[in-house]
């Protein structure tokens, strides 16, 4: 039995055994993430291929919607390729994924070997596989391909260490968010006795952004509003806003968690204005907020603390509707 937050022995987790068998039952390995991947999809997915090839497995990597351009300091990121016609995989591994409709056009491939494995943090009825290393408790992808790399005997290099660490790094935010744990840190801190550089990830990711990126940013940032009380936050940007600073709708990102840092702020609402003139909006929450319920009124959807719909413009009368439904 591992003692818990020792990093240096794995997790005594259910799935661990199998996924060890798995490996050494098979050569010729594809492995494949989530469209639209993120640090915690490439990372975990490069690591624990670098870790198969270091046992001798010959490895497919999978990212069919490619590489982020914020990733691309990883090592090893040649290897990736958006796609194979090979139909001669002994074992498919689908990682960070959520269910085998996130695998996007690589869920063929994965389905094509006799053995598929799922490795994943997401644990929510999308679970795919004969073999399935699933934990929802852990912030990452990426701390459970730690522990398989680990249980198979494989040396952690610096390389491994690098891609790991992202994805330990991006799905807590930096350990920031309430998913990390004592043993999170503790497997941060073994990545980082093994080579990997948390700086680095920290550049790429949160110092990288675009000059027009930063003015839209700006932009939201002076048109923010507020109800009386302070509990609502809320911006836009609209079409003019992308063509004045070149920016496009990736850029975007983190506009919504900058207006949920207004103090006293408990629900964020943030819209973009689509070519169409549609208008997409972002709604960011804290307890005891629902705001799942007042997207599914506009035909959206998502969680309790994050949501998402789309209204008609202009953004005001929008913002006037939303703010109607969460005050209801
Ligand atoms: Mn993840």
């Amino acid at each position: 039995m591992a003692i818990p937050n020792n990093p240096h022995a794995p997790l005594d987790r259910e799935g661990l055994d199998e996924a060890v068998q798995a490996v050494w039952s098979a050569t010729k390995i594809v492995l494949a993430c989530h469209v639209n991947p993120d640090g915690d999809a490439i990372g975990s997915m490069l690591g624990f291929g670098l870790g198969l090839e270091a046992l001798g497995k010959e490895v497919v990597f999978l990212s069919v919607d490619g590489l982020p351009e914020n990733l691309a300091f990883l090592p090893s990121v040649e290897k990736l390729q958006t796609h194979t016609d090979r139909l001669d995989f002994e074992l498919g591994v689908g990682l960070d994924a959520g269910d085998l409709k996130r695998l996007g056009s690589s869920a063929d491939t994965i389905l094509s070997a006799p053995l598929v494995m799922d490795i994943d943090h997401h644990v929510t009825g999308g679970q795919f596989g004969q073999v399935r290393l699933l934990d929802a408790t852990t912030a990452s992808t990426a701390e459970l391909v730690y522990d398989l790399l680990l249980a198979l005997g494989v040396e952690i290099t610096p390389e491994i260490a690098q891609c790991l660490l992202c994805g330990v790094l991006t799905d807590t935010g930096g350990f920031r968010f309430a998913n990390t744990k004592p043993r999170t840190m503790a497997v941060g801190g073994a990545l980082i006795a093994a080579g990997a550089s948390p700086t680095v990830i920290y550049e790429a990711i949160y110092e990288n952004a675009s000059f027009g990126a930063q003015k839209l940013l700006g932009r939201a940032m002076d048109r923010m509003a507020r109800s009386d009380d302070g509990k609502l936050v809320w911006s836009w940007v609209v079409q003019s806003d992308f063509t004045e600073f070149g920016a496009n709708d990736k850029d975007t990102d983190g506009i919504a968690t900058a207006l949920r840092a207004v103090r006293g702020a408990e629900v964020a609402i943030f819209l973009r204005q689509m070519p169409t003139g549609k208008m997409r909006v972002s709604l960011r929450a804290q307890d005891p907020w629902d705001v799942a319920s007042v997207a599914a009124q506009f035909g959206g959807g998502g969680h309790r603390l994050a949501s998402g719909c789309s209204l008609d413009g202009p953004p005001e009368a929008a913002i006037a509707a939303l703010l109607a439904a969460l005050t209801a």
